[in-house]
């Protein structure tokens, strides 16, 4: 049996817990450096893990977490979407049992990249896609992982010159060792209220970005954050600073797309200095501004537009959403509630042109409760997707536009955005097939 070494111990017995995306990229990693592991998963795992499970050799429980997780490991590993308090963790804290986000454990065991870490409540995925198209575009080696969907520690053992990592506010919570050259925090509205509890303990998540921030690092920051620049080790920089390339592409991009483009420049410059606005492809990182399932296009039906904001899983992206559509919409809004409210949302339905708002899944009924609260009334509930594109298209005029930009997470009906954002594509396409036939 061989080991890693990590933080000057070895280890060659580990529990990796949680296995969806991370917990098989840790997995992949460990068994490849010849760690003994058990794999613990609270859900049933498909037919496709458990043969490769067992193919690996690599002993495993599913539906729950029970004491064989923690019966002889020498570190547990924790993937994101498992909250810190869980009873097997806090039995393994009472036998001394070091538990290890990912985060934390792909940091300890990669070396000589360095790192530019991206957090914030809106804007994380594309801000790092520009930063990594920045970076290659300069000649630098550098890979957009992390939240974005590529686990950091698929890159521990050849990482490239730089990572360029996208870190969520539940990585960052489980995490006390991680740190990066660079670290930016982008904005921060309520959202994930309900792993963290409070909005103070989701802010203290976000903020701890900077946390061991060291002397020679640069910290890039929000004027929208009240903090204090003196609380933070080494440089900070406020994006909103930053000056745009002088040409028509940057002068089109939504205020929200400038702004994640102005903290990408200010990341980059802590590798490049000198990084000159105007010397940016803009042009050529155009993918980076409609990555999937957000504000992405589909086939208008019947002279009605069509939009899949999937990846809105808060309210504060749904009112950027709204924000930027012009004319009268009708809005698709429902999901999981994750704690935080919907006041500020309804306010601004109520002010646009939103001609219906069709709520459908877990959260609908709250959703219609805020509405109401401002006086919103054409609403209009239902229990699933396709439910709801078939009221919003009786509700739409020709010219008018169908926004799902549901503020709420997506784990009421669907693994995760992507496969709600797939499913809506899907709908509109049929949709599209059935009017065409008619
Ligand atoms: N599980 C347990 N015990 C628990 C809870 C969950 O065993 O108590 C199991 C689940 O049954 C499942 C697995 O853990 O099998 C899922 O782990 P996970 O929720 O950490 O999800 P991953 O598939 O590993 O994906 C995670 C991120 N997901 C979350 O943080 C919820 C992905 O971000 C990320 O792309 C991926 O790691 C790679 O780094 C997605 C996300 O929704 C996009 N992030 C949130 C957001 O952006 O708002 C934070």
């Amino acid at each position: 049996m061989r080991s890693v070494r990590i933080a000057e111990r070895e280890i060659d017995r580990v529990t990796v817990l949680g296995y969806g995306r991370t917990g098989r990229a840790v997995v992949a990693y460990l068994h490849n450096h010849g760690v003994k592991i058990f794999v613990s998963d609270s859900a049933l795992l498909t037919d496709a893990d458990r043969e490769s499970l067992k193919k690996l050799g690599i002993a495993f429980e599913e539906g729950g977490h029970t004491f064989q997780a923690i019966e002889d490991p020498d570190l547990i590993v924790l993937s994101p979407g498992i909250s810190p308090e869980i009873p097997i963790l806090r039995e393994a804290q009472l036998r001394s049992i070091q538990g290890i986000s990912e985060l934390d454990l792909a940091y300890l065991l990669t070396r000589g990249a360095s790192i530019i870490a991206v957090t914030g409540t809106n804007g994380k995925s594309t801000t790092v896609k520009l930063i990594e198209g920045i970076l290659l575009q300069r000649g630098i080696q550098a890979i957009a992982a992390g939240n974005i969907g590529l686990p950091f520690i698929t890159l521990a053992d050849e990482p490239p010159d730089v990572v360029v990592l996208e870190v969520s506010s539940f990585q960052l919570e489980q995490s006390s060792i991680f740190h990066a050259h660079v670290s930016c925090l982008l904005n921060i509205a309520p959202d994930h209220l309900d792993r963290h509890g409070s909005m103070d303990n989701y802010v203290a998540a976000k903020l701890s970005i900077f946390d061991r921030q060291v002397d020679d690092g640069l910290a890039i920051v929000s004027r929208d954050i009240p903090l204090s620049k003196a609380s933070i080790a080494g440089w900070s920089v406020y994006f909103e600073d930053v000056r745009l390339p002088k040409n028509a592409f940057a002068d089109s991009l939504s205020p929200h797309n400038r702004s994640n483009l102005r903290a990408a420049i200010a990341c980059c410059r802590g590798i490049i200095p000198i990084l000159k606005p105007d010397a940016i492809d803009l042009p050529a990182l155009e993918g980076a501004f409609h990555l999937p399932y957000r504000m992405q296009g589909e086939p208008s039906l019947g002279g009605v537009r069509v939009i899949n904001d999937s990846k809105s899983t808060n309210a504060a992206s749904a009112i950027t959403a709204l924000e930027s559509i012009e004319g009268p919409c009708v809005l698709i809004l429902g999901g999981r509630h994750k704690g935080a409210g919907y006041d500020a949302l309804a306010r601004v339905i109520a002010r646009r042109d939103v001609r219906h708002v069709i709520l459908f899944g877990e959260g609908a009924s709250r959703l219609q409760s805020s509405l109401r609260d401002v006086g919103y009334a054409h609403t209009g509930l239902c229990s699933t997707l396709d439910q709801a594109l078939t009221l919003a298209l009786q509700e739409a005029r020709e010219g008018d536009t169908i926004l799902f930009s549901p503020a709420c997470s997506s784990y009421d009906q669907y693994r995760n955005y992507v496969e709600r954002g797939e499913h809506f594509s899907r709908l509109v396409r049929s949709s599209l097939g059935q009017e065409s036939s008619n």
